[in-house]
């Protein structure tokens, strides 16, 4: 309410009157580095013109002659493209092209992402189970109690040994919230706990000194690796400590309503041991064990102690998949919550397989990876359900120190830089709105702004590996796509961009009383899959893959939020901070 208030202002003060707000100009909303890119797109231009409006000012900045894209096949739409990347005056602006109306406003800035980075990584803090989240740390409206001591829960039936019977009661507390709901789910723990990891390992020096707020600020180690550690630790506990294996889940048996956590107290349970749980558990445990080194000696051995002997469990059990129909048609409680099965363990072996060898330089682990099999064909853009590619990121970091390995460590670094260069090409020269995103049309799914997130993580790593900018400007192009050169004209994180997501699913802002939503979450974004659908009574009102979506909280299926999303635009965002000007 306050920001569009002051928007209208803005406009009001610039001479234009809301009205020529128009959501046919599509520009990030948060804004652009005075030396980066800077793209935005009208959509049925009439004038063969754009221009920059100065919003405090109110004199015309820039003027540039629009580029008929062509139609998007994503959204129908018949696409221009406003470049204004020569300018470069800090400032508040709009994008404007006559006949059609403005942009909602954004800034021309160094650090011009900052903010917003701070705001994807506290989503972290709000997301934390068992500790109360005061007002010091959480702010006035945010502030809450703890939900989930998570100090007794049960061990399910299908998770029944010997010496841990159905029904043991174990401890398993902290961790992240997965994401709307309130369950913990090792798999997708796993993915999103190396996105942070990573970011932090591929700019320490940046971390080193970012103050997130939280109630480890001011300790010695820095904060994001004190916020990962609140999840690490909790993944500790799932690790069945009489044979290694991990449980794949911490779960009620089904959701809870839209309740505030304190007041979900339903039953707990730990959920059957799984292959790929256990290795995502092993590959993030030896990860941690070389960052958390420096800083905590004996928790960092043993993370890797955890590592070695889930992964045991792995070879042992290579084959104990998570199928949660099959499961609830032998156990009860039937089990109803998220999923996260996985027909196809091998790139969970692989990933965790690198992880180790990197960790204890232990030839075994890479022969075991058997890397140059998958070199072929076998890597892709990450997912919770395809982590492979986590893995060849690690190699492509660390890969200096193998001259021994030569060879296929240039194999792996090309690898990933071919599979950002198709990303590159498609952004910069044939995608209508100018985005890697749609490169793949399975890119349109449920998740789908994680896959343009994730996508901007890759084409940054190869901006990393070979220095060159397009790298670097296809990456800003779908953080561009993310904060509202896209479909709908929505900035997709809540708090940040004129038109952000207000309603996203996500319990505690459903259930909190206060109007704004939890600040810094990432939606899920547009999927044509439309699950939600039933819930959703006949609120979608396109079928077009970028404009499937609806800023409501019945749409589990294009408005929720979840850990393994927040986490690669969290990396995108300050792998661009870190190196822009
Ligand atoms: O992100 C998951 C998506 O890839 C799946 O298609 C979907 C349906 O199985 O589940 C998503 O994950 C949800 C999880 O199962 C439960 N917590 C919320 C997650 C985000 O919607």
């Amino acid at each position: 309410m306050i920001r569009k208030a002051i928007f209208t202002t803005w406009l009001i003060s610039a001479g234009l009157g809301y009205a020529q707000q128009s959501d046919n100009v599509r520009v990030n909303q948060i804004g652009f580095y005075p030396s980066g890119a800077k793209v935005g797109i009208v959509v049925d231009a009439k004038s063969p013109d754009f221009y920059l409006l100065n919003v405090q000012t109110k004199d015309t900045a820039f003027k540039g002659t629009l580029k008929n894209a062509g139609v998007w096949e994503y959204s129908a739409e018949n696409a221009f493209k406003a470049d204004f990347t020569k300018f470069n005056k800090p400032g508040t602006y709009v994008l404007g092209s006559r006949g059609v109306g403005e942009s909602f406003p954004f800034e021309i800035k160094e650090k011009a992402h900052l903010a917003l980075g701070k705001g994807l990584l506290r989503f972290y803090y709000y997301q934390r189970a068992s500790i109360d989240l005061p007002e010091q740390f959480a702010g006035k409206v945010f502030a809450r109690k703890a939900g989930h001591p998570d100090n007794q829960v049960y061990v399910h039936a299908s998770a029944a040994t010997e010496k841990r019977p159905e029904n043991t009661v174990i401890s398993s507390p902290k961790g992240w919230y997965d994401a709307g709901d309130y369950n913990k789910y090792i798999v997708n723990s796993g993915i999103s706990t190396y996105t942070l990891l990573a970011l932090y390992e591929h700019y320490p020096k940046y971390f080193d000194t970012l103050n997130l707020n939280i109630p480890e600020s001011g300790n010695k180690t820095p904060d994001i690796l004190d916020e990962i550690l609140w999840n690490v630790r909790w993944m500790i506990t799932m690790q069945d400590p009489d044979d290694g294996g991990v449980y794949h889940k911490l779960t009620n048996a089904n959701f809870d309503g839209s309740i505030m956590p304190e007041a979900a107290n339903n039953k707990r349970w730990v959920v059957q041991k799984s292959t790929a749980a256990t290795l995502d558990f092993a590959a993030v445990m030896a990860m941690s064990s070389r960052i958390y080194k420096k800083y905590n000696k004996p928790f960092a051995d043993s993370c890797l102690k955890a590592a070695i002997y889930a992964y045991q469990w792995a070879k042992k059990n290579p084959n104990k998949l998570y199928n949660q129909p099959l499961m609830n048609a032998k156990f009860n409680p039937d089990v109803q919550t998220g999923a996260y099965d996985d027909a196809n363990v091998t790139d969970e072996f692989q990933w965790a397989a690198i992880e180790l060898f990197v960790a204890t330089g232990k030839s075994s682990y890479f022969e075991d990876a058997n890397v140059e099999y998958s070199l072929r064909s076998g890597f892709g853009l990450p997912g919770w359900q395809s982590v492979n590619t986590l893995g060849l990121y690690t190699l492509a970091f660390h890969r200096s120190r193998y001259p021994e390995l030569k060879e296929v460590m240039d194999q792996v670094k090309d690898k990933l830089v071919s599979m950002a260069a198709e990303y590159k090409e498609y952004a910069l020269s044939k995608s209508q709105f100018g985005v890697a995103m749609g490169k793949d049309k399975s890119d349109f799914n449920w998740g789908s702004n994680s896959f343009a997130a994730n996508e901007g993580m890759m084409l940054m790593m190869a901006y990393e590996v070979t220095g060159e900018g397009a790298f670097l400007d296809a990456a800003q192009s779908n953080l561009d796509y993310l904060l509202g050169r896209n479909g709908t004209n929505y900035s997709y994180v809540t708090a940040f961009g004129e038109k952000s997501t207000r309603n996203p699913h996500h319990r505690p802002s459903e259930a909190d009383n206060v109007e704004d939503p939890v600040p810094g979450m990432l939606s899920g974004g547009p999927n044509p899959g439309q699950e939600d659908g039933g819930n959703c009574g006949g609120k979608y009102t396109s079928k077009l893959p970028a404009k499937s979506f609806i800023d409501d909280k019945c749409s589990y299926a294009s408005n929720e939020v979840a850990i393994n999303w927040n986490a690669p635009i969290a990396y995108l965002v300050f792998a661009l901070e870190a190196n822009k000007k």
